[in-house]
């Protein structure tokens, strides 16, 4: 079958919501991906980062098949034999007296915000509705009606109105404005990505999180991280609030928790916190299954074991260094943390990021622009320095169509 059988298929049946390359992916193992074709394309988009482990990883598929065929499903009606063993294992890992499964990363947002609202009210005293949640400018944490009530780019939030209320904006990497702001009693909660991703990398200042943790214990703020991209070994460390050893008090987990097979999200935090909801109050048909636990559990041992963290450190290091120097008047800027990068391109004409993703396709190689100009270059990080300089040798062969447009 032709690529173009499928694209119209998805054009005809499918709801217009995403604006996909057009390329047609049938299989994949590590940072490779085959399209219908048979062709051979290096993935540097990795899911959005849920592939951290690198596609098909056989054990993570392994612990899924076994799994599969003896239970999927009991809901939380039930114990299941597989969910507390999973929450033993993740609790003591991170370093968090417990966990609350979930399936995508907006719902882990969602019960974070439940979580911090009931905290303000029960611990902290706030009048009941009256808490605030602060959120940073150019925010990305998904697409709920509450979540895009805090965005502040358009296309998220534009005539999905009315907004759920008891949210603040302030700057992204500004202690000032946050200092300021926590002077409101009403605030429950600072809610933050340690690197914002949608908005295209952007990386804080040195010491921004440890300045952040300092404000928010020394004002009685939770301080919730959304780890949901830059989290398990995407950075270089397990978490990228460990690049200044700190914890927050909610940490939400997504996409890699199940290495790319299933919508699997975790929130963790002590229980101080996570005591306030009460049975009843808060879940989830598939949260916390006996698939996911076992599929979650396997995803992070894989991270752990394969020294993932290490090798998204030194190849991201390689890669930004390779990167530096291709010296092409249209890259603005090379940015990013281990193996969560991006390119800034510089052309006058709006179009150029897009059309270098398409070369970058013809060429073998698998990314896409976000907010015009900037690419997003996040591949497994299983991958090695042959890889690289491959992947580079495609980028460097696909840069002169700029000259072109
Ligand atoms: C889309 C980017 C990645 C996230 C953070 C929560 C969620 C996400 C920090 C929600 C989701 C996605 C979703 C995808 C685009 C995408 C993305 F472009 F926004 F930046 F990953 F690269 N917190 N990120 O990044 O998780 O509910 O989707 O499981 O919506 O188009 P979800």
């Amino acid at each position: 079958m032709q690529p173009s059988h499928f694209i119209h298929l998805e054009e005809k049946y499918g709801a217009h919501n995403y604006h996909p390359l057009p390329v047609v992916i049938s299989s994949a193992k590590g940072c490779e991906m085959w399209d219908v074709e048979g062709k051979k394309y290096f993935d540097f988009l990795s899911g959005y980062s849920a592939v951290n482990q690198g596609h098909c990883h056989p054990k993570i598929i392994n612990a899924l098949v076994e799994q599969a065929s003896l239970l999927t499903l009991t809901s939380r009606a039930f114990y299941n034999d597989k969910l507390g063993i999973f929450e033993k294992y993740i609790t003591e890992l991170l370093g968090f007296d417990k966990m609350l499964p979930m399936n995508t990363g907006a719902e882990a947002v969602e019960t974070a915000i439940k979580l911090a609202r009931r905290w303000a009210y029960v611990k902290k005293g706030i009048e009941e509705n009256k808490a605030k949640i602060l959120v940073c400018a150019e925010n990305f944490h998904g697409r709920t009606s509450t979540i895009v009530s805090f965005s502040t780019d358009p296309s998220s939030f534009n005539q999905f109105g009315p907004f759920m209320p008891g949210f603040e904006v302030i700057p992204y990497n500004n202690v000032h404005a946050l200092q300021e702001k926590l002077k409101d009693q009403n605030i429950a909660a600072f809610l933050f990505e340690p690197i914002q991703g949608e908005a295209g990398i952007i990386m804080p200042d040195e010491g921004y999180l440890a300045q952040v943790r300092r404000l928010c214990t020394s004002d009685g703020v939770l301080m919730i991280a959304d780890e949901i991209q830059t989290g398990l070994c995407r950075t270089g460390k397990m978490m990228a609030c460990d690049h200044e050893n700190i914890k927050p008090d909610l940490l939400l987990l997504g996409k890699a928790l199940s290495g790319g097979t299933m919508p699997i999200s975790a929130v963790l935090a002590n229980d101080e916190v996570m005591l306030t909801i009460k049975p009843g109050e808060h879940g989830s048909t598939f949260g916390g299954n006996p698939l996911a636990s076992v599929v979650a559990m396997a995803s992070l041992k894989v991270l752990v074991e394969e020294n993932m963290a290490a090798n998204a450190e030194k190849m991201g290091r390689l890669f930004r260094e390779k990167l530096h120097q291709l010296q092409s008047p249209f890259i603005r800027e090379i940015r990013g943390k281990g193996l969560m990068n991006a390119i800034e391109i510089k052309h006058s004409n709006p179009e150029a990021a897009w059309k270098l993703c398409e070369t970058f396709m013809q060429n073998g190689l698998l990314a896409k622009p976000t907010h015009g100009d900037k690419i997003r270059l996040t591949p497994p990080l299983v991958i090695h320095a042959d890889q690289i300089s491959e992947a580079i040798g495609i980028i460097q062969q696909s840069l002169p169509v700029l000259e072109l447009l």
